[in-house]
């Protein structure tokens, strides 16, 4: 038995073994906001987008509570990047995640971070052409495969896929439903645009449309799994929810009968104050049971879940130990900071060993795969090294990167039956 001040070392030697390998270790990023740069103006970057993160805005809200939030709204990007700048990272320490990610960009791309103004950044980035700094932006982050989140319903998102065009292999397709299914009916108008002859009424006929519209979408996408954030109250079975109906009817068919996987995103109150836009949604603890019968009821359905409300992660690993076709992903939004992932990391290696996906960027701006990933890797290799060191026997480099290639490097449709 190894005494506690090998223990130290041993722990401390295990960590500088683990990242440096992990450092090595191309990221699969399986959940971003970000786009296929052929795919023009959808893809976000740049100081200004950075500094313009929803993230932020809520933050610089909080330090400007006498702001009007609908007169910054209405400022030209470059004013509200100053403002943010200025009363977060000038007038204040940036030591939140949001901001501290944003200094971690500007530093690894050589940017100075202590300046009082974005002249320099924006010259940079100026300069950059999106082809070249994606290339950049990869190396950086060590993330060669890259999820998007895309909905053929929003009208500039669909004149890409109208027009077509060429696809960079590092950046692959998701579906997402929130637009078609949520708040129903708030999508027909959109699915009858398309040409699907889908109507307020949740009968046959409607089913059988919106199926079509998932399986035309799933194949001219080449999609690797659906998608749907879903607020805390959502339940299964509930026999008068529209969006339980729905995915009762049109989403798991075609999950069952082509294997593609669900990933639902569970409990997030969507717009708890509205005036902040896209920073206004929160969080609630959403029920776990619902999961499980989902699971119980759909063995042949991979369901990737995600939850929002820090109770719920613990919950959802002993779900995940009960069924197989659950696999937990990332340490979503809210939970995107070092005290929970590191919480949830060790929870999840506790009760799951290495059969989850630890992380996934959500990143809505190119440049946030720098960050988002570094802070990452940072805490989930350190969780990592402290469980070998609790193991008696040596950890070979080899092992290591086996394992670390496990968890960063597989995507979730390919980790069906893992
Ligand atoms: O539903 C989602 O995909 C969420 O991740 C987003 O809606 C959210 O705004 C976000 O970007 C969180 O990180
Ligand atoms: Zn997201």
């Amino acid at each position: 038995m190894t005494d506690i001040t090998d223990r130290h070392t041993n722990v401390s030697d295990l960590t500088q073994r683990v990242q440096r390998l992990l450092a090595d270790i191309p990221i699969t990023d399986v959940h971003t906001h970000t786009f296929d740069p052929a795919m023009g103006s959808l893809l976000l970057w740049g100081i200004d987008e950075l500094l313009t993160y929803h993230y932020l805005v809520a933050e610089v809200s909080r330090a400007r509570p006498d702001m009007d939030i609908a007169a910054f709204f209405g400022m030209p990007k470059s004013d509200q990047a100053d403002l943010i700048w200025n009363e977060l990272f000038v007038k204040r320490s940036p030591v939140s995640e949001a901001c501290r990610g944003v200094i971690t960009v500007m530093d690894r791309l050589g940017l100075n971070t202590a300046t009082d103004n974005l002249a320099e950044a924006r010259d940079y980035f100026r300069n950059q052409n999106i082809g070249d700094y994606v290339n950049t932006v990869c190396r950086l982050s060590k993330v060669n495969d890259i999820t998007m989140t895309n909905d053929p319903l929003d009208p500039e998102e669909y004149v890409c896929w109208e027009q077509g065009f060429d696809r960079d292999p590092r950046f692959h397709a998701a579906l997402r439903l929130d637009s078609a299914l949520m708040q129903w009916p708030a999508g027909v108008p959109r699915l009858q645009q398309l040409g699907y002859r889908v109507t307020n009424h949740l009968d046959d006929a409607t089913f059988g449309e919106i199926r079509r519209y998932l399986m035309d979408w799933r194949r001219r996408l080449d999609a690797r799994y659906m998608a749907i954030s879903l607020p805390p109250t959502f339940r299964y079975p509930q026999a008068d929810a529209c969006i339980t109906t729905l995915i009762r009817e049109t989403v798991l068919p075609v999950a069952q009968d082509t294997g593609l996987p669900l990933a639902m995103m569970i409990g997030v109150k969507k717009l708890t104050n509205p005036a902040l836009q896209l920073a206004g949604d929160s969080v609630g603890k959403a029920e776990i049971e619902t999961v499980e019968r989902l699971a119980l009821d759909y063995p042949g359905v991979r369901f990737a879940i995600t939850m929002l409300s820090r109770e719920n992660m613990h919950e959802l690993c002993i779900a995940a130990r009960k069924f197989a076709n659950i696999l937990p992903f990332g340490c979503w939004w809210f939970l995107n900071n070092p005290s929970l992932i590191r919480e949830i990391t060790a929870m999840r290696l506790e009760t799951l060993g290495l059969s989850f996906i630890p992380q996934h960027s959500d990143a809505r701006v190119l440049d946030q795969l720098i960050y988002k990933w570094e802070h990452s890797r940072d805490i989930i290799g350190t969780v990592l090294a402290e469980k070998y060191a609790l193991l008696p026997h040596a950890i070979d480099d080899k092992t290591i990167q086996r394992d670390l290639h496990h968890l960063f490097g597989t995507p979730i449709a390919a980790t069906a039956g893992q």
